[in-house]
């Protein structure tokens, strides 16, 4: 407002207005312009990544107006806003969803052509952007987009890593990891050097009193580093609505301190704080499903909740209304538990900075705050010391011990005669060293918990969280199903499967209300449709198959089933079992006569995922897988009968590709790991079937498409309890196949049988935590059942019909209006259409 142009000046600025390019014509225009001017190139030295540079910056110009446009308007509406703060935004690419939503992709295509490119060469230039790890990170990205696309007034906060997943290389058949520098160039993201906030850290509390003479703690000393706002426009589909994603960059903070130091010689000294300030958002953390405890990963949550927060709180305080309003305006959902402290740091700017009582701030933040929890595995459970947090973070650990004694008070008010409720429910575990439970204090501190599926949603009510049922009631817990955007994970990975889907649908409506995919079963008998819809099929697979033929050397075969799993590797997500599986079935083809091998199903087994780097026994996973496609791929008895590949670096953009050219996709936990799942349902939604256990949303996936379109197998959720008793109290027999595959193993035909002792021992000896032997027999069979259906050409691709019709309900749009109506209580805004 204050740098606001004066009314009289107004009219040059309107006289002069920007409006972006309008058609073939001005893009290429503005194409030209910036590979001469903002690139310093000319048209003797324009590779194609000179090309993809300028023309993500035409559409970054585009996007930038209507972004402007959008936030002017949701100010001014002032409604509530939702705030998503997530430690990983998993993005992908930009340009084709640009191009996509901007609505001018024709326009881009045949402008690019003329200047001497192929579209989709040039998407291809893009790098990644890489921000999360799995599921979680790419869960936050679909929701972005669905935010956007829906309307509602949303910000993404996050952290600006500047190595986001590492890239896999795989030598000698195991994983190597090389970092992933992504921003040399990086068109998508704004810095605003002029957004900045001070984040303290270390330091004392002073207690004192204020004028009035009321008690008031001051956090003194320690040190300061600067965050600088870096912000990632978001656009919506078919919608001028333009959201904004803001990630934190840390950098030093100049203070006289540093000058100081510069002043008095101490140079290298000044620099060495400079690096370690920068040090904060350097890397992302790539464990999954995994808490290490690292004081660096605290820092980090601390620097981005409390820039977000500043920022929040910033925005609020301009539009001077009461704090009470605070829940009315303003709805923070914590992606997992990685924010927390942003219940403590809200809790601690009202009544340590505005001077509120604690119980009307309390009442402020818990209104404020809900929280997705994303795993009941144990070992990804966030704890911190309490040294360490009091150490980082002194005031509020105060915080967080006042928080805990008045929640555990009002606990022993209603069940009084329950000392151990107490010790189960407290903020702080009285072990050796104590530790703050990051996921009791994020339930404490928000109106809402959600589990990401319904079997998901109903065992952290019946497990991890079960007192806390008890102390708020059921209504406080609520399931939010997962979904993914159509956008990205039909239209812009399968375009051909979508033309196909829209010429049938009538229109691409679908891509807005993907329940109208329904419609397609009404063509479920049209010959051509179905002739269509395979060839599509097959084709999506060959590019897959030249993908693997020029990343790995081996041939496979287009019209062989592609069997295909996809996903960070995890003991609990069970590729020792896939790759067992897969040795099986090599054993039994060695065993047939050519003859009787000939009426076999031929497969090809295509693995991809990252391991965490400190993740042993899945990198062993990872060289077992290889060392059998060393072997399956070159017997002359197999030829393609059965191959076995390992796709490097399995990312977004790799996903976008491999999912469509499945036949078969693994989505095979231990019933009850998995909270949800999202993989599951791009592959079914590019008209691939699942082979998969009774978890996550597998099961709704069953009840939507009908289970004569599933392939289930393996022991239910509420069985597996009993199970691992069973194995370490009774008597544990392997399976006899898998027995056999053992042996295989350790005879040393896929090498040193030492490289893979403990993937067998994991099972053999020590209690087989994951169930691998109960469900392989189930497995086995119900892989042959994979193979007789798909024998059936007619009959699977009617399946495959059918699922994707069906698939409507897992859109993330769905999924964020329910958050929208159940959680955060926020409207759309309804948009003019665009000028
Ligand atoms: O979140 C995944 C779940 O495993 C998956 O079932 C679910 O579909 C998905 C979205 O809800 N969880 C993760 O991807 N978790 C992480 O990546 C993670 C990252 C850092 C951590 C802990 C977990 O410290």
């Amino acid at each position: 407002v204050e740098a606001s142009i004066p009314e009289p000046q107004r009219e040059a600025w309107l006289k002069h207005k920007t409006h972006g390019f309008k058609d073939k014509d001005g893009f290429e225009r503005e194409v030209v312009r910036h590979v001469e001017t903002t690139l310093a190139r000319s048209m003797f030295n324009c590779d194609e990544s000179a090309a993809y540079s300028a023309c993500s910056l035409a559409f970054r110009d585009r996007l930038i107006l209507e972004w402007n446009r959008t936030q002017q308007r949701q100010t001014y509406n002032d409604s509530k806003r939702l705030y998503y703060l997530s430690l990983e935004f998993l993005m992908g690419r930009a340009l084709d969803n640009a191009m996509l939503n901007v609505g001018q992709k024709d326009v881009a295509k045949a402008g690019l052509a003329e200047l001497g490119f192929r579209i989709e060469d040039v998407i291809e230039q893009e790098h990644d952007a890489a921000l999360g790890n799995g599921g979680l990170g790419r869960l936050a990205a679909c929701f972005l987009d669905s935010l956007a696309s829906l309307n509602y007034p949303a910000w993404g906060y996050g952290l600006r890593y500047r190595y986001g997943i590492f890239k896999q290389e795989i030598i000698d058949g195991y994983q190597v990891e090389v970092p992933d520098y992504w921003l040399d160039f990086n068109p998508w993201e704004f810095p605003r050097h002029d957004v900045t906030v001070d984040v303290q850290f270390y330091g004392y509390v002073h207690k004192t009193t204020d004028e009035s003479g009321k008690a008031v703690a001051r956090w003194e000393g320690g040190e300061t580093v600067k965050a600088v706002a870096y912000d990632v426009p978001i656009p919506g589909y078919d919608t001028p609505t333009t959201n904004n994603l803001r990630l934190w960059s840390s950098k030093a903070a100049s203070g006289e301190f540093d000058f100081q130091k510069f002043n008095s010689g101490d140079y290298e000294s000044s620099v060495a704080d400079q690096q370690r300030a920068e040090t904060i958002s350097a890397v992302l953390y790539p464990n999954d499903n995994l808490d290490r405890g690292k004081e660096l990963r605290l820092k980090q949550q601390y620097f981005w909740v409390a820039a977000s927060l500043y920022d929040i709180v910033r925005r609020f305080k301009k539009t001077k209304r009461a704090w009470r309003e605070f829940p009315d305006q303003v709805a923070i959902q914590l992606n997992d538990t990685h924010p927390t402290l942003a219940i403590v740091e809200l809790q601690r700017i009202l009544i340590d900075l505005e001077g509120l009582e604690w119980d009307e701030a309390w009442n402020i933040v818990t209104n404020t705050f809900g929280y997705t929890n994303h795993t009941v595995l144990p070992e990804a459970l966030e704890k911190w010391s309490v040294g360490l947090v009091q150490h980082l973070l002194p005031r509020h650990l105060q915080i967080i011990y006042d928080i805990n004694l008045f929640f555990l008070q009002s606990v022993e008010r209603a069940f009084p005669d329950d000392r151990d409720l107490l010790r189960r429910v407290s903020i702080i575990e009285e072990s050796q060293p104590k530790m703050v439970r990051m996921a009791f204090l994020a339930i404490v501190g928000s109106h809402k918990v959600n589990g990401v599926a319904e079997l998901h949603s109903d065992l952290i009510k019946t497990t991890i969280f079960k007192d806390f049922v008890a102390i708020f009631g059921p209504d406080k817990f609520t399931n939010v199903t997962n979904g993914v955007t159509p956008r990205r994970w039909l239209h812009q990975a399968n375009p051909k499967l979508s033309e196909l889907i829209a010429s049938k649908t009538g229109d691409q409506e679908y891509l807005k209300d993907l329940s109208h995919l329904n419609k397609i079963e009404l063509h479920l008998k049209d010959a051509a449709f179905r002739k269509e819809w395979a060839a599509i099929k097959h084709a999506n697979k060959v590019r897959l198959a030249e993908h693997i033929k020029t990343t790995t050397g081996v041939e496979v075969n287009p019209s062989a089933l592609f069997d295909v799993q996809v996903k960070r590797i995890h003991e609990y997500k069970r590729q020792q079992m896939n790759i067992f599986g897969v040795i099986h079935r090599y054993l039994t083809l060695k065993s047939l006569s050519p003859e009787e091998r000939k009426k076999y199903q031929p497969r090809v087994s295509i693995f991809g995922g990252k391991a965490a780097p400190g993740y042993w026994m899945a990198k062993q996973i990872i060289h077992l897988i290889n060392s059998v496609g060393a072997v399956v791929n070159n017997d002359k008895d197999i030829g393609d009968l059965l191959k076995v590949v390992f796709v490097e670096d399995y990312n977004v953009s790799k996903a976008e590709m491999i999912i469509p050219a499945s036949d078969i996709s693994e989505h095979i936990s231990t019933a009850g790991t998995e909270a949800s799942g999202t993989s599951n349902m791009k592959f079914v939604l590019n008209g691939g079937l699942i082979i998969g256990t009774c978890d996550g949303a597998n099961i709704e996936i069953t009840r939507e498409i009908g289970e004569n379109n599933i392939f289930l197998f393996g022991n239910l959720a509420e069985d597996v309890e009993d199970l691992r008793h069973s194995h370490t109290y009774g008597s544990h027999t392997i399976d006899p196949d898998l027995a056999r595959v053992f042996e295989e193993i350790e005879k040393g035909t896929f090498g040193d049988s030492k490289d893979f002792a403990a993937l067998i021992t994991a099972v053999r000896d020590h209690g087989d935590y994951y169930l691998v032997s109960d469900d392989f027999h189930s497995y086995i069979e119900t892989h042959a059942l994979v193979d007789e259906a798909y024998k059936n050409q007619e009959e699977w691709i009617t399946k495959c019909i059918t699922s994707v019709a069906r698939m409507g309900f897992f859109t993330s749009d769905r999924c964020i209006n329910e958050y929208a109506d159940g959680i955060w209580n926020i409207e759309p805004l309804a948009v003019e259409p665009a000028s």
